[in-house]
């Protein structure tokens, strides 16, 4: 499969153009060892990426006058006989449509005449120490010049505001890559609900599950922790050890996405261990179902951040007061905040390259708008600790339902497809 740089080369058009007359300079991530002298797998960085689609460490992306301007790693034909392929500065240029790519190393003597004279140098600042002393060095190498009559930058700017908001609305070729992660990690949760009923009677394989599913189907793998929670462990809301047996009679909570081509789906479902809901876990997995039913039914242009979440907020406290769980109006429990007992998080987030993608919630003072392109998910969740007030019954229920949603627009589309009504993932674990 042959590498399309349009989108990417589109991408930096369009922020060549914001930037006028500026200089931005933006690193991809640099590698992480795990111990000793074994790294982690490499990730390039997210906003790099997107401007980008360039693979390897190492590398500097410098925009300036209408130009992109590559610094990668030199051919190395010792070293790629150890780690793989490198691009090289030359093919580099061809193959991801830079204008001019030239080799890592020489970076810090091409930096200061790449930022002299130009008004406005967009930096990130704090990403990365060893990145600011680097451009903190670049900068006076350009003041060392001063009686030759070069100048440095009189204006510095985070380039992350503007690229946030050019990545908080996914183009088409994102949301194919979206749809597709979406994809891959429904059938994973499929996988995980048919394995349940069949033999997999542990957190840990059921995670396995997962993770033979993306990879089969080319993720590059979790683009996040799983969370892979039985029973009790549900109600701890970023349970990630994975560690433990699942109980007949318990319910199991997976909360799991695949990052695919860079972009992470984000699921989660949660079932009943041996294939059946009981009638308590099944009257609480239905309220926090109506709750995303009504989130998702009140995501679209024009509406703001917040709306699908209070809609989700109305119905879950209702279902409270219905279990007995909370006693009182609805309004005044929503008022005083008292739903928080058992619902204590957010209906969403922003969605993307990063699993909690970059771009602001509030804009002057008030929630943003919804507009076509934006993407987040829709996760309402119920969990009951094991306290005296409550009816055994419900004790140690923790329930989460997490779909991602595109906003169109004519309103949204549901990425997301794996088995979610009550008879839905009975009907798969049945089966099995
Ligand atoms: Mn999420």
């Amino acid at each position: 499969m042959t590498f399309d740089p349009t989108p990417f080369v589109r991408r930096r058009a369009h922020f060549l153009k914001l930037i006028g007359d500026g200089v931005a300079l933006i690193p991809t991530a640099p590698t992480c060892l795990r111990n000793r002298d074994n790294p982690h797998p490499y990730r390039a960085d997210s906003h790099f990426w997107h401007l980008t689609g360039f693979p390897e460490p190492e590398a500097v992306l410098v925009l300036a006058g209408g130009r992109s301007i590559l610094f990668c790693r030199e051919k190395d034909v010792l070293r790629e006989i150890w780690n793989g392929f490198r691009y090289g500065p030359a093919a580099a240029a061809e193959t991801f449509g830079f204008d001019e790519a030239y080799p890592i190393a020489t970076l810090d003597e091409k930096l200061p005449p790449l930022i002299a004279d130009r008004p406005t140098l967009w930096h990130a600042f704090g990403l990365d120490a060893q990145w600011d002393t680097r451009v903190a060095r670049a900068l006076d190498a350009v003041r060392a010049e001063a009686r030759i009559g070069k100048r440095p930058p009189h204006q510095l700017r985070d380039w992350r505001a503007p690229l946030d908001a050019l990545r908080i609305i996914k183009d088409k070729a994102e949301q194919d890559l979206m749809r597709r992660a979406a994809d891959i990690t429904s059938s994973g949760h499929a996988r995980a609900m048919r394995a349940c009923a069949a033999c997999a009677r542990t957190e840990y394989a059921l995670e396995a599950e997962l993770t033979y599913e993306f990879r089969r189907h080319g993720a590059s793998g979790h683009a996040y922790t799983p969370i892979v929670a039985g029973g009790k462990n549900a109600c701890t809301l970023h349970y990630v050890d994975n560690s433990q047996p699942l109980t007949d009679g318990d319910l199991v909570l997976i909360d799991a996405g695949c990052e695919f081509a860079g972009y992470a789906a984000d699921i989660t479902r949660t079932f009943p261990v041996n294939g059946r809901f009981s009638p308590a876990q099944k009257e609480c997995y239905e309220i926090v179902l109506a709750a995303q039913s009504a989130a998702i039914a009140a995501t679209c242009p024009g509406v703001r951040y917040n709306v699908p979440h209070e809609a989700a907020v109305r119905v879950l406290t209702q279902g409270m007061v219905d279990l007995k769980l909370l006693a009182g109006d609805v309004d005044g429990l929503i008022e005083s905040a008292a739903y928080r007992r058992f619902y204590m998080h957010n209906t969403g987030h922003w969605l993307g390259l990063d699993v909690h993608d970059v771009g602001d919630y509030r804009e002057a003072g008030e929630w943003r708008e919804l507009a076509p392109g934006m993407t987040l998910t829709c996760e309402p969740g119920l969990y009951i600790p094991a306290v005296p007030d409550i009816p055994a019954a419900l004790h140690n229920i923790g329930i989460r339902i997490e779909d991602d949603v595109l906003v169109t627009p004519e309103g949204c589309e549901v990425y997301t497809t794996a088995p979610k009504s009550v008879a839905e993932i009975e009907e798969m674990m049945r089966g099995a």
